[in-house]
């Protein structure tokens, strides 16, 4: 482990006031957001997706990083370069998602562990060979009867702190993620409980682990009510809740939070942040930036269909819900920029 070149990588990710770009779906999740679009679910639609967003002009104004899968970190475009090529050219660091998915815990039922651990060092060698410098691995816990138990609680920040520990002895920055999920009827107050526990589950695990905390990097879901829930909380609360919870169990050292989305609507998720930056500006030891897979690619993918005469079009809404974003990391969104 270089412990320096973590802490560079890792400053390198979050900075001038730019976020990240999640493009890691599994082919199972990408299929079905294809399947949703009426578009065909092969590798070439797939492969000529991602080159869509790989190629899109002037993405780096607003991203650092762009985390990739497994079957795209292989791929090339038409006309023969590696996505990391064209990614580096552009200014935008690789990333890869190395988890193997969320998995049913044994004796636990309606939660999931994910798993991944098995064989890990040698996958990252494997990746870093192709030029990924961040990798990235998500844990799913789910708010319901009885649940999040402290069973699945610590089975997650267990792998998860492993995890790190495997990438940074490979010299990769660890990007870390719990998601509290959105579905269900909960209450804002049951996600700021399940999502403070969990973390202070997973800085435990981190710090028994040996991980270093300043080459790394957190992305976790925001504090909210759940999709269902009949009582949806404003703007200005989510960030409250959502900073004070982070504030409460995040330490100093760690360089940023970098939130996911995780079913917001793009607007939703670039206002909350833009709350978040505006409303605890001076107060945060770390950036609050994103780490958006469906509020910066769902207008892209809607335009483009699978039709080439698409693309310039497509490319152009992705370029604006990254550059949204990039204005809600500075505390400068508003909602007349939605308009193109
Ligand atoms: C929570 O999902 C991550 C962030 O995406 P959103 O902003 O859309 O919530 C995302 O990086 C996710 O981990 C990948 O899309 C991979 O998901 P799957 O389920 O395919 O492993």
């Amino acid at each position: 482990m270089t412990r320096q070149k973590l802490i560079d990588t890792a400053r390198a990710l979050l900075a001038n006031y730019k976020g990240l770009l999640a493009m890691d779906e599994s082919t199972e999740t990408c299929n079905k957001r294809f399947a949703k679009a009426g578009i065909p679910q092969t590798e070439e639609a797939r492969r000529a997706y991602r080159e869509l967003i790989v190629t899109t002009p002037g993405l780096a104004d607003s991203i650092n990083g762009a985390i990739l899968y497994d079957e795209t970190i292989h791929q090339k475009t038409k006309d023969g370069t590696p996505f990391v090529k064209v990614l580096t050219d552009a200014g935008i660091i690789p990333g890869i998602k190395v988890d193997m998915g969320a998995k049913d815990l044994a004796l636990f039922p309606g939660e999931k562990v994910t798993e991944g651990l098995d064989g890990l060092r040698t996958r990252l060698k494997a990746y870093v060979e192709m030029g990924a410098r961040f990798a990235k691995w998500r844990a799913v816990i789910t708010i319901g009867d009885g649940i999040p138990t402290l069973g699945c609680i610590e089975a997650n920040a267990h792998a998860l702190a492993r995890y790190a520990a495997l990438c940074q002895e490979a010299d990769v920055v660890p990007i870390i993620e719990p998601e509290v999920l959105m579905d269900g009827t909960h209450s804002l107050e049951a996600c700021r409980a399940a999502t403070e526990e969990v973390l202070h589950h997973v800085f435990e695990a981190l710090h028994a682990q040996r991980v270093m905390l300043e080459g790394m990097i957190l992305k976790p879901n925001m504090v909210l009510p759940g999709l269902a829930s009949p009582k949806q909380e404003s703007v200005d609360e989510v960030a409250d809740a959502t900073v004070e919870t982070f504030l409460r169990t995040v330490p100093a050292a760690v360089p940023g939070i970098a939130f996911l989305s995780g079913g917001q609507s793009g607007e939703l998720a670039s206002a909350r942040l833009n709350a978040m930056n505006v409303r605890f500006k001076s107060r945060l030891p770390w950036v609050l930036t994103f780490s958006y897979s469906r509020a910066i690619q769902q207008p892209a993918l809607d335009i483009w269909r699978g039709e080439e005469a698409n693309v310039a079009a497509a490319q152009q809404a992705l370029y604006h819900r990254a550059a949204l974003n990039r204005a809600a990391r500075c505390g400068d969104y508003n909602a007349a920029m939605e308009k193109p």
